[in-house]
């Protein structure tokens, strides 16, 4: 464990006091959308770790082939803000099943001496306990298609949508909704992840200003349909995996 890593479980104490989700200032428009790497999580110099929705077939899971680019606004156009690190190593959740989406889940870890910005700065874990009511307030960034079938965006979009109860939503959708899933949206429609945003934040701010990352964009059926919210990776049931896997 290096030694600046913090012990604590939860966004707190030695963590920095403010947490927030990576994103460059004008990314401000409402929408829906983004490319895989624009969550991560609860990075101090060296422990960096990115979590992110990736195929755990071999040449997608292999480290050299991944570039972590930091504090991006505009898809792959890099400023005065943006990092880019290697990727050292990538845990893919060992409950991720290609079917029912179940363990949407993997971590990469940067090489070391990220150095923060105003444009990068970790997000909280939320402890294993935490609980999200529904009605929540959460956002999602990201680059993916802001209308389904569509094309990506060309800058990070975030939009607004609300945590939806568990028993409600399994009336809602089709496909199984597991225990290590949550459910998302905008019930009216209009406001949701797709295509291209799996991988990304859904975020929560406590009463305190700081930023926990709720869930991981994973799946849903079709976008911002009415009564079809978007299915995310809860992380709260991921997070003694996680914190096993950063050795912290
Ligand atoms: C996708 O394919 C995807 N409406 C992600 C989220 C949603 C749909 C599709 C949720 O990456």
């Amino acid at each position: 464990r290096p030694s600046n890593c913090p012990e604590s479980d939860t966004c707190s104490g030695s963590e920095p006091d403010r947490c927030e989700v990576q994103m460059n200032p004008g990314s401000d428009l409402e929408g829906r959308d983004g490319l895989l790497l624009s969550l991560w999580i609860r990075s101090r110099w060296r422990c960096t770790v990115l979590t992110f929705d990736l195929h755990p077939w071999r040449r997608h899971a292999v480290a050299d082939r991944w570039d972590a680019w930091l504090g991006l606004h505009a898809q792959g156009q890099s400023n005065q803000w943006t990092e880019r690190r290697k990727v050292k190593r990538i845990v893919v959740h060992p409950d991720y099943d290609r079917v029912s989406l179940d363990g949407d889940i993997a971590l990469m870890e940067l090489e070391p001496d990220l150095i923060l910005n105003q444009n990068i700065w970790p997000v909280c874990l939320p402890s294993a306990a935490h609980h999200f009511p529904a009605g929540q307030e959460a956002w999602i960034t990201g680059w993916g298609a802001t209308v389904e079938g569509g094309a990506s965006a060309r800058v990070l979009q975030k939009a607004r949508v609300r945590i939806i109860n568990s028993t409600v939503c399994r009336t809602l959708l089709r496909d199984p909704l597991s225990d290590q899933m949550l459910c998302a949206g905008v019930l009216a429609g209009g406001v949701d992840a797709c295509q291209g945003d799996s991988g990304g934040p859904l975020a929560v701010t406590n009463p305190s200003g700081r930023v926990f990352v709720a869930g991981v964009v994973s799946w849903g059926e079709g976008c911002a349909l009415r009564n079809k919210p978007g299915v995310y990776t809860r992380v709260t049931r991921f997070r003694l995996w996680i914190r096993d896997q950063m050795g912290v």
